[in-house]
């Protein structure tokens, strides 16, 4: 493609861009920037090649700049560049939903198009208050999150998120009527587990004193990611989301998986709720759906929940809920052309034949100094290191930094480093992003 490049900015130039959770000060100082993509690779301003461990930020999973995207998205933005989903409709959009109920979970076979994970997830709560009282339970309306929970930024999933500094500057505004659940990461039972962990499954019981507490009447929803990310990789112990499932089909609460991260093949099948046998009612997706090409995400619905919206006279609204970009045509083409690929490269089940060579490739940085755990699934890895004294997170934004100065893009949350690259990584380059990050450990006090 012949896309002219911007002019690389200068320090002065970088103040109007209020950047998303980053240290806007601190990277103004000192900025990091990306300015091409292939494959398995950035090319940075300066024309250094970094190996993305990261597939961006989980959301590549194909690797970067594919033209079967990019010729997709050209083609339909001279073909019809935007076309209303209210009332109207585009044969892209119908296609897509086809493509993805044939790949869904069980029953997971009604979609609802939105732009981002935020939105998804704000989504799937509203459909469930809203669903539970189309089936007559309106005082259902009570959701469930889970400590150190990622929902994304929406009000919605800002309340049901366990994230403590994504809650506590704006308190007052958290939707009322939510608890939370415990979370499963306890790394005196579990660090160094390979794979899920064996210890903790009863932890899902917790989920019967809250119902205890609050009455499952109350109830709408639980919501939980099969395996939580940005707080950092916390995997489900064995046994735990079936033990989830059970108490919730007890009191008839929906259960919603956010696969956000999850979905499209990061943990060696299509979605998590295969890989781990439990089906949810709703799933919220995002990033590799478009192989993070263009903005979107979708809500897996069961079909029965659909169904009991598809009630009264025929011209009603069913649901009053929408995006004008829901079913956007680029992004519509963007994801049937990702959908292709990972169906084309087998991409959707590769991380299951990856997964022990990733899982030896993480473990063997055990033993490194300030290293207190590895965790790993598919191919998602995270290194948890000691923090400092009084320092909470600058041992990892250091271990971050000398990664990235060797080569290798990782994410860094707090003293976590996380990784989940690409799926096309190939096995020499999981082992360069672990010798990058063993030697960036090693560099680092
Ligand atoms: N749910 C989950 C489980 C997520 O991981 C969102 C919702 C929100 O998606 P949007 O598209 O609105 O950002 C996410 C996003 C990280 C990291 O470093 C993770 C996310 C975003 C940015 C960084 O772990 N996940």
């Amino acid at each position: 493609m012949n896309a002219k490049p911007s002019p690389i900015p200068a320090a002065s130039e970088l103040q109007a861009f209020w950047m998303p959770f980053t240290a806007n000060r601190q990277f103004k100082a000192n900025p990091r920037l990306l300015t091409r993509a292939f494959g398995m690779h950035y090319w940075t301003a300066d024309g250094r090649e970094i190996l993305d461990a990261v597939a961006g930020l989980w959301c590549v999973n194909a690797g970067h700049s594919r033209p079967e995207i990019a010729e997709a998205v050209a083609a339909q933005l001279s073909t019809m560049e935007f076309a209303p989903t209210f009332q109207m409709g585009h044969p892209s959009a119908f296609e897509l939903a086809n493509r993805l109920a044939a790949i869904a979970p069980p029953g997971l076979d009604r979609i609802f198009f939105t732009n981002s994970g935020s939105e998804s997830v704000d989504t799937a709560l509203k459909i469930a208050i809203a669903y539970q009282r189309a089936r007559g339970f309106g005082t259902r309306t009570r959701l469930i999150g889970r400590e150190k929970g990622y929902h994304g930024v929406g009000f919605g999933g800002m309340s049901v998120g366990g994230i403590a500094n994504n809650r506590k500057f704006f308190g007052s505004s958290m939707l009322p009527g939510v608890d939370h659940l415990p979370h499963t990461l306890d790394l005196e039972h579990n660090a160094f587990s390979r794979g899920l962990p064996q210890w903790g499954a009863h932890l899902a019981d917790e989920l019967e004193r809250l119902v205890a507490l609050h009455d499952a009447s109350t109830i709408a929803a639980v919501i939980i990611e099969p395996v939580a990310g940005s707080a950092g990789v916390v995997l489900p112990p064995v046994g735990y989301l079936k033990r989830i499932r059970e108490i919730c089909d007890k009191h008839s609460i929906l259960l919603i998986f956010d696969e956000v991260i999850t979905g499209f093949g990061r943990v060696g099948r299509p979605f998590a709720a295969l890989a781990f046998e439990v089906t949810p009612d709703l799933m919220t997706t995002a990033k590799g759906l478009t192989n993070g090409a263009i903005p979107m995400g979708a809500v897996f619905a069961a079909r029965e929940i659909y169904e009991a919206f598809m009630q009264g006279p025929e011209n009603t609204i069913e649901l009053f809920h929408g995006y004008t970009y829901s079913a956007h045509p680029a992004a519509c083409a963007a994801a049937l052309a990702a959908l292709d690929i990972y169906a084309r490269e087998g991409l959707l089940t590769r991380a299951a034949a990856l997964s022990r060579q990733w899982q030896d490739a993480m473990h063997s940085l055990h033993g490194l100094a300030h290293v207190v755990d590895v965790r790993n699934y598919g191919l998602i890895g995270a290194v948890e290191l000691e923090a400092r004294a009084g320092k909470p997170g600058g041992r990892g934004y250091e271990v971050f930094l000398k990664c990235f100065e060797r080569g290798v893009l990782v994410r860094q949350t707090g003293d976590i480093i996380a990784l989940s690259p690409p799926l096309i990584v190939e096995p020499a380059q999981i082992a360069r992003i672990v010798e990058g990050l063993a030697a960036a450990i090693g560099d680092t006090p």
